[in-house]
């Protein structure tokens, strides 16, 4: 298997987490998603609606206008291209405009027709993200017995709907969804088992980067400050050949995973 995939996040957002605002206009945009290539991402992630706990969703249109250009861009640079979208309509879009990969938070579950769109591409690759519900109040549904197993069960769960949709095997790329409907210790706990879903047979993405959970643990309110922590997981998580991290920084983690390959040789 070849290394670890480095996926460089680029939210054209106003309001993400990480970089929320930093690059609302397209021009900003660009600039950042040129930087993430010439760092070395493998795959550009261009999401125009923000994630994070609590937030309000935005319209199509406003979604649309937010990450079709940038996609445009990134593609006529040679760039490989994936939206972050639960939006079918947004996915067809991206598809036309160049996008690779959809990476669908909800896995299917926002949006009942974006499987239809990914069974009528099969050559796009499509991130299922374990999901509870929207932002806005998912973090009530952090609620777990066995998170680990619920977790998992519920992406087998999503992955056998998917397929029964047309969608091929060979298309899914499963992530457990960190900090989605998930407090702190559902964090650890996933981290601390990610072989366990490395077992449902289909290559995993990891979301780690920068999140609450990181700066809990090294007490860091900025999210730049975390970087460092997020280093040391994409290293363990290329250690353990998990085939994607998506990151906001990415020459810091291509460099960590070469020394992973280095030591395996
Ligand atoms: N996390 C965020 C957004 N999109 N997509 C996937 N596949 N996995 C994640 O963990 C994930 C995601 C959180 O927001 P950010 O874009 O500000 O990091």
């Amino acid at each position: 298997m070849s290394r670890t995939v480095v996926m460089g996040i680029l939210n054209v957002t106003p309001d993400s987490f990480a970089d929320g605002g930093k690059y609302l206009s397209k021009a900003d945009a660009i600039t950042q998603g040129r930087r993430l290539i010439a760092e070395g991402a493998d795959i550009i992630d261009v999401g125009g609606e923000s994630t994070r706990p609590g937030a309000e969703r935005i319209s199509e249109e406003e979604e649309l206008a937010r990450v079709i250009p940038v996609i445009t861009e990134l593609v006529k640079d040679g760039a490989v291209v994936s939206v972050d979208t639960m939006r079918s309509e947004v996915a067809k879009a991206a598809i036309t405009a160049g996008a690779l990969y959809v990476n669908d938070v909800s896995g299917g579950l926002s949006d009942l027709k974006m499987a239809a769109v990914i069974a009528a591409n099969p050559k796009m690759q499509y991130i299922v993200m374990h999901w509870r519900g929207h932002s806005k109040d998912m973090q009530k549904q952090a609620v777990y017995e066995d998170v680990v197993k619920e977790v998992k069960d519920e992406l087998d769960k999503r992955v056998t709907n998917l397929l029964t949709q047309g969608v091929l095997a060979e298309q899914i790329i499963l992530d457990p969804g960190l900090g989605f409907a998930k407090e702190t210790e559902h964090n650890w706990q996933i981290l601390k088992n990610i072989e366990r879903f490395q077992l449902l047979g289909y290559p995993l993405l990891v979301g780690a980067s920068r999140k609450r959970f990181l700066g809990e643990l090294i007490n860091a309110k900025d999210t730049d400050s975390r970087e460092a922590a997020t280093i040391a997981l994409t290293t363990e998580l290329a250690r353990l050949k998990v085939w994607g991290v998506r990151t906001h920084g990415v020459k810091a983690h291509q460099d960590a995973i070469s020394v992973i390959e280095r030591l395996r040789e």
